[in-house]
């Protein structure tokens, strides 16, 4: 067991990394190491306040949630019934973490876990505070042994330390807290299935409103959070909202990671301000592989519209949809060069999106089903311009009909590409030249 007694420590430089500073150092996920860098003093600061002070502090630093929808985290825990409870005194609140990353491209909240669990612990007894939850859940998703490995271990740690448990550094306050694998399926990220998964049941996203904070986990009160947004919360309380604002925009404040992958020299997480843009981060990266050049990429996975070498300068927050910037989701930037074929890339995200169809509502189950037949014939240089046409009405009949944002997702490769490069789409048909076909060379790709 450690014996776990905090010194006071001094204000942090307000500059990255701060989630991932530590992630090099040996054995950064142990207790241990955690303690000798500044852990748990995040969770010692918010026990000296009251759960509504705690809220009031996240609310002031505007950190909005890492999972995809950038939704203000302090926001959502005010939902949570603060005062007495109208379902009687013995309503339980609960605290569910998103550790289902599943989103193409998506790779920072894994590494995090495994870099540094007590960062998403400690932030997870704060989060549990402040809504007045004696109970938490880590929902990660059930492929990553070693991560859930890990996690089991820290929480382990964390119980013998007496920071999980009964009376916390001796605030009264008490909770426990589950690590729990899914079974492997992309809709358990999307939270009200991953409630149902949680619970016993197959995972399917259940009507909102109302929202979890309403009647979440068992009918009760819940916040769902991801593990990036939870694990932001013990630097924000060590250093004060004001600190947290350094970083950043005004709407989108703070850090965070981008995962960076495909086509660039060195892909892997960066930890950056929101609101840097595509040549800056890829000026951290190395840039594009060495000798080609950018040709399209997404900002937050294959759910976000693509975007092309024009918008290397659009800032990176959560404030353009359907304006000048990025919609973000969840930062991970996939880099493609001049050697892919757009078509096939997007074949590809709509058979995953086909696949992960969990198939509750009509237009998501058979649309995405009928949008890879169609991405099919045109990629294999059989289609005709009235296929595009039929292509779109599909992807129209799906997107903003479907129940859940994942029938709204599948659409965003298809019509993005389409007005990016459409004439790639054409290149694909048979002309004089030409027999029908990609006319891309997979091997240089
Ligand atoms: C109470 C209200 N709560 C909203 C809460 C709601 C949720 C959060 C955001 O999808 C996106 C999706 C993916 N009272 C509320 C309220 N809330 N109004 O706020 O809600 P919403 O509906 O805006 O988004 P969502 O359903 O959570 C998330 C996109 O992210 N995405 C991410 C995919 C994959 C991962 C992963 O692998 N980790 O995240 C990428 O683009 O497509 O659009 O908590 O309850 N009135
Ligand atoms: Fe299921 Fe797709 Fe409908 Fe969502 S949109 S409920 S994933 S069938």
């Amino acid at each position: 067991m450690i014996a776990v007694s905090l010194p006071s420590t001094t204000p942090e430089p307000a500059e990255v990394p701060v989630l991932s500073r530590h992630w090099s150092e040996p054995e950064s996920w142990t207790l241990r190491s955690y303690l000798r860098q500044n852990g748990y003093q995040g969770l010692k600061s918010a026990l000296r306040l009251s759960p509504d002070e705690v809220i009031e502090q996240v609310k002031a630093s505007g950190l909005r949630g890492r999972g995809g929808a950038g939704f203000p985290v302090g926001t959502k825990w005010s939902f949570i019934p603060q005062g007495p409870r109208p379902g009687g005194a013995d309503t339980p609140h609960y605290l569910v973490v998103n550790a289902d990353e599943s989103e193409p491209g998506t790779c920072k909240d894994m590494p995090l876990m495994l870099a540094s669990p007590h960062t998403l612990i400690e932030g997870v007894i704060i989060a549990a505070y402040a809504i007045r939850a004696h109970h938490a859940f880590i929902y990660v998703r059930g492929e990553v042994a070693g991560v859930i490995r890990r996690l089991r271990t820290a929480v382990d740690e964390a119980y013998s330390a007496g920071l999980i448990g009964r009376d916390i550094f001796g605030s009264g306050f008490g909770m426990d807290l589950v690590v729990h694998a899914g079974a492997g399926a992309y809709i358990c990220g999307e939270e009200t299935a991953l409630l149902d998964s949680l619970e016993g049941r197959r995972g399917q996203p259940r009507l909102r409103p109302p929202f979890p904070a309403v009647a979440g986990l068992y009918a009760s009160p819940t916040v769902v959070n991801n593990v990036e947004s939870i694990a932001s919360v013990p630097s924000i309380m060590r250093n004060g909202s004001d600190w947290f604002r350094e970083f950043g925009t005004e709407k989108s404040p703070g850090f965070t990671m981008y995962s960076l992958s495909g086509h660039v020299a060195r892909p892997g997480q960066y930890e950056a301000p929101l609101g840097i843009t595509l040549r800056e981060l890829l000026d951290l990266a190395g840039g594009v592989r060495a000798g080609h050049q950018l040709k399209f990429w997404t900002p937050g996975g294959s759910s976000t519209p693509m975007f092309t070498a024009e918008h290397l300068d659009v800032p990176l927050d959560y404030e353009g949809v359907g304006g000048a910037g990025s919609m973000l989701g969840t930062k991970a930037i996939q880099i493609f060069d001049e050697t892919v074929c757009v078509v096939r890339a997007v074949l590809r995200w709509t058979e995953f999106y086909a696949h992960e169809s969990c198939g509750k509502c009509t237009p998501c189950r058979e649309g995405t089903y009928w949008m890879v037949q169609m991405m099919r014939r045109l990629e294999a240089g059989e289609g005709t311009e009235d296929d595009l046409t039929t292509l779109t009405e599909i992807t129209d009949s799906v997107v903003g009909k479907s129940f859940c944002a994942l029938g709204d997702a599948s659409g965003a490769p298809i019509t993005s590409s389409l007005a990016h490069f459409r004439d790639e789409y054409l290149a694909h048909f048979p002309h004089d030249d030409h027999p029908g076909g990609c006319p891309f060379d997979p091997s240089k790709a």
